[in-house]
């Protein structure tokens, strides 16, 4: 390596020791680990452990070590490639390493890269994984079939589980799910890129049809919130969709969250477009639907397969498996995969399992399994009838897809207030005792959230008799003052949510599970204004304010 001219460009290091990044990993000893591949034969590795974490760091080291190639503890003349974590941007990398610049002999990449090359077994072009000083440049495809498998990991939130807490923490939220503009994967903007990564509010731009019912010339220009669920047109592509929607489904259990976001907007896009698309030149029209993804479209339409799909190998099924675990996000999946852990069995032996995940894992047939509603109303007066032992006047409402009315639930949510404002205090610790202790609630998952003035429980339950299933029940307890707002969100449907969301932001507006806010102000998407809480006593107040018509849970199911 040619060293001249390049040290300039490393920042100044101290005499008797060279800079290292804040929390530098020590590099795990060579002579300790089997070469067992060359993939990274002539690789020197820093890895800035920000953002990726000592246990991910250590394993990263050693699958380098064992492939042949070297780490180094600190950034310097040695180093071929420095890997950040993918929250990591250059500025950022830049302040971590201290230097402003990089040296053309340096690739500065993102972890993903790591993953991706220790998945595959060689050592894959950096292009999709460099931090380039305007991130992507113009021309470079976002994905190829060297991108595979063991990809982004933008969003580890570790210890979340799979369901929601607020909001702001699915990328999806923070867009409008069907768009004014091309939305294939290389045309997803850096606002998506960092919506997705810094969990900012992305502004949809100035256009009230951002979140219309794309493709559909009937309804065009229509919000998917003022629009009731039961005119949701036919969907002549299903063929096609089925295979984009596989392939979303594949990036959300890898963690790739831009890219599933992408192909969940084409999915969108397609479903409600007015007939079976025939060309590449209708696909191209629909807006929506880009040049990648059309050329993706005309493959299924002409072969009836996307071989994208066959790329990511035994991978997916295996992360499949692995997130279908209640607990489980891409993050420990990915972790799993690296530590070679490719079965249920090997995760029950083999992993370092928490509290919450050895649950997951014990009743990981009966949480996939939807419940009839039958059983989840005979779940709700269980809650009801504990409630009202507590106090007589407390409202409680079962949300979700149960008060959409569908035939069968994930889980339940029930939700409890009081009507007098004050009587709610206190109830949230008494009724699940009473729960606790008549043998209904077997588990814990989350056994306190708070969330404002609201409680959160999180458990499993399980009907008297023989032969029950345990189920999954969410009990929330709220204010009178943000039951309006609560009721709404817990009701759904998620994509619903994000619809009124939305359409409230194009209001300089906000809406929250706690409140509907006005005069908020928003700089380039971030909030910098919160605004204040308008009066929704009722859910036909927040549509009332938003100007779309009431409509019922029924018809919310998006
Ligand atoms: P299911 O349980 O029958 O599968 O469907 P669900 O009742 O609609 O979903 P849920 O996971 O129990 O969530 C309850 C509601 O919470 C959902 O209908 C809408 C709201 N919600 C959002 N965003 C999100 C999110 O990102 N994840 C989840 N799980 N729920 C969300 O508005
Ligand atoms: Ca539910
Ligand atoms: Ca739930």
């Amino acid at each position: 390596m040619e060293t001249h001219g390049i040290t300039k460009a490393f920042p100044k290091v101290k005499r008797h020791r060279p800079h290292e990044s804040k929390d530098a990993v020590p590099v795990k000893k060579a002579p300790a680990l089997p070469i067992t591949g060359n993939v990274f034969q002539g690789v020197c590795v820093h890895i800035v452990p920000a953002g990726i974490g000592n246990a991910r760091c250590d394993i990263f080291q050693q699958q380098i070590v064992q492939n042949g190639g070297q780490v180094e503890a600190a950034y310097g003349p040695r180093c071929t490639h420095v890997v950040v974590d993918e929250s990591v941007d250059r500025e950022r990398a830049s302040r971590l390493l201290k230097t402003e610049t990089f040296p053309p002999t340096v690739q500065l990449v993102k972890c993903t890269w790591l993953s991706a090359c220790i998945s595959e077994k060689i050592l894959l072009s950096t292009d999709d994984y460099r931090l380039y000083p305007c991130d992507r440049p113009e021309d470079t495809p976002a994905e190829g079939p060297k991108q595979i498998v063991v990809s982004h990991i933008p969003v580890p939130k570790e210890t979340q589980p799979p369901d929601h807490k607020s909001a702001p923490d699915d990328p999806a939220d923070m867009v409008p799910e069907t768009q004014d503009e091309p939305i294939e994967e290389d045309a997803v903007s850096q606002n998506d890129l960092e919506a997705l990564i810094n969990g900012v509010t992305y502004d949809p731009g100035p256009s009230d049809d951002s979140q219309c019912v794309s493709g559909n010339p009937r309804v065009l220009g229509k919000w998917v919130c003022a629009q009731s669920s039961r005119t949701k047109s036919k969907n002549h592509n299903d063929h096609i969709t089925d295979k984009l929607e596989q392939l979303a489904k594949v990036y959300t259990h890898t963690g790739d969250k831009w890219r599933a976001l992408s192909y969940s907007k084409a999915v969108n896009a397609l479903k409600s477009y007015h007939k079976p698309i025939s060309s590449y030149e209708e696909a191209f029209k629909i807006p929506g639907i880009g040049k990648n993804m059309a050329n993706k479209i005309v493959e299924i339409m002409e072969s009836g397969h996307l071989r994208k799909l066959d790329h990511f190998g035994e991978a997916v099924p295996v992360f499949e498996l692995f997130t279908n675990i209640w607990g489980v996000g891409a993050k420990t999946a990915q972790l799993w995969y690296q530590q070679g852990f490719r079965t249920l069995e090997d995760i029950r032996t083999k992993a370092t399992l928490t509290h919450t995940l050895r649950i997951g894992l014990k009743h990981y047939d009966d949480f996939l399994d939807r419940m009839p509603r039958s059983e989840a109303a005979a779940i709700e007066k269980t809650v009801r009838v504990a409630a009202h032992s507590v106090n007589p006047g407390l409202l409680v409402v079962t949300c979700g897809s149960y008060r959409r009315g569908k035939p069968t639930c994930g889980d339940v949510d029930v939700l409890i207030t009081h009507p007098d404002g004050q009587s709610h205090k206190g109830v949230f610790t008494k009724v699940l005792q009473i729960l606790h202790q008549s043998g209904f609630l077997t588990e814990d998952l989350v056994s306190h959230e708070e969330n404002g003035e609201q409680k959160k429980y999180m458990g499993v339950c399980v009907l008297p008799g023989a032969g029950q299933r345990h189920r999954r029940l969410d009990v929330i307890v709220v204010p009178q003052n943000e039951f309006a707002c609560a009721l709404l969100y817990f009701t759904g449907s998620a994509h619903f949510n994000r619809s009124m969301r939305a359409l409230a932001k194009t209001k300089s507006m906000s809406l929250s599970e706690h409140s509907l806010n006005a005069g908020v102000v928003r700089n380039r998407g971030v909030k910098v204004v919160p605004g204040f809480p308008l009066s929704t006593p009722t859910e036909r107040a927040v549509f009332k304010l938003l100007g779309i018509p009431y409509r019922e849970p029924h018809e919310r199911d998006w």
